[in-house]
């Protein structure tokens, strides 16, 4: 939210409704805003590596003095795209961080099985790219790294690589079940040892800037706006069928053109089998 991507902006994704930015073809949580430099997340992991250093080329052609900012998981990093793209922006110098979250695991696969290095930061050297491992967990470590980082990318125009290490206490999602890959005892060391919300809360408190009231307070605003929010997105209908299949090109090939005339034939001929009136009409 800090660029100004509003709450209703990320509701309406989620809900995929007809004022969802991508009109309700991504996945929910699958943000992007051209408004705001903000590439929309993709699901195949490492697929945007390399096309972010692209995007970093670009910049640094135009020499604009700005610089791209890449985040991935550990397991994308073992994608062959994530070698590509540290590759590319070594030896183009391109104005990129590359920023790794590691946190132990990709699904199940535990970082033991993903590399016998010493994790992803050893290889920026390897690649002649400056890296750096940070505390994950630490907010302010964190921000003050990225910010070095992006002086360095800005001022000398080559890509850093940037690790952060926590570690995932949750399921990987909804549909993951991570007790049948590891160990209670694995979870409550970490849950006990390390959290970066209690941690930069703990370290607020101490400033006088936070406190309990604080805190309830705030959680029962949030609560409150994101509730309404949800209410007034899950009111509002669907993008028109016919955005399906627009904007991949800038204008509509035949094929695309003739499959969007079957699917509008076939949906007008058998509407009672589909949510017509989920739709909005164009
Ligand atoms: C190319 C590709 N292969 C497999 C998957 C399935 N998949 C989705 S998330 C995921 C693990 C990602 O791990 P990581 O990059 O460490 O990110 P994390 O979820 O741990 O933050 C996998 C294997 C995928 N999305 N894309
Ligand atoms: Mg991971």
């Amino acid at each position: 939210m800090y660029r100004g991507f509003t709450l209703d902006q990320f509701v309406n994704q989620c809900y995929g409704n007809k004022n969802d930015i991508g009109k309700g073809r991504q996945m929910p949580v699958h943000y992007g805003i051209k408004a705001l430099n903000f590439v929309s997340i993709s699901s195949p992991l490492a697929t945007q590596m390399p096309q972010a250093v692209g995007s970093a080329y670009a910049l640094k052609r135009s020499q604009s003095g700005l610089c791209v900012i890449c985040y991935f998981g550990e397991g994308a990093s073992s994608e062959g795209d994530a070698h590509a793209a540290l590759n590319f922006a070594a030896t183009l110098n391109c104005p990129i961080i590359f920023f790794c979250r590691n946190n132990g695991y990709a699904i199940s696969t535990p970082t033991h099985e993903q590399y016998k290095g010493d994790g992803v930061a050893a290889r920026g050297p390897a690649y002649g790219i400056p890296s750096i491992r940070v505390d994950g967990n630490d907010i302010l470590a964190v921000y003050n790294v990225t910010k070095a980082a992006r002086q360095l990318v800005v001022e000398e125009s080559k890509p850093v690589l940037i690790e952060a290490m926590t570690y995932r206490i949750g399921h990987h999602s909804t549909s993951d079940d991570s007790s049948a890959y590891r160990s209670v005892d694995e979870v409550r060391f970490w849950h006990q040892k390390d959290h970066p919300i209690s941690r930069f809360r703990k370290y607020m408190e101490n400033l006088n800037w936070w406190d309990d009231s604080k805190e309830k307070a705030w959680k029962e605003e949030t609560k409150k706006q994101v509730m309404q929010t949800v209410v007034k997105a899950e009111k509002l209908k669907r993008a028109p069928i016919d955005e399906m299949l627009k904007d991949v090109y800038d204008e509509m090939p035949p094929h695309l053109k003739e499959q969007l005339e079957a699917i509008k034939a076939h949906v007008e001929q058998y509407q009672e089998h589909y949510p017509v009136d989920n739709y909005e009409k164009n």
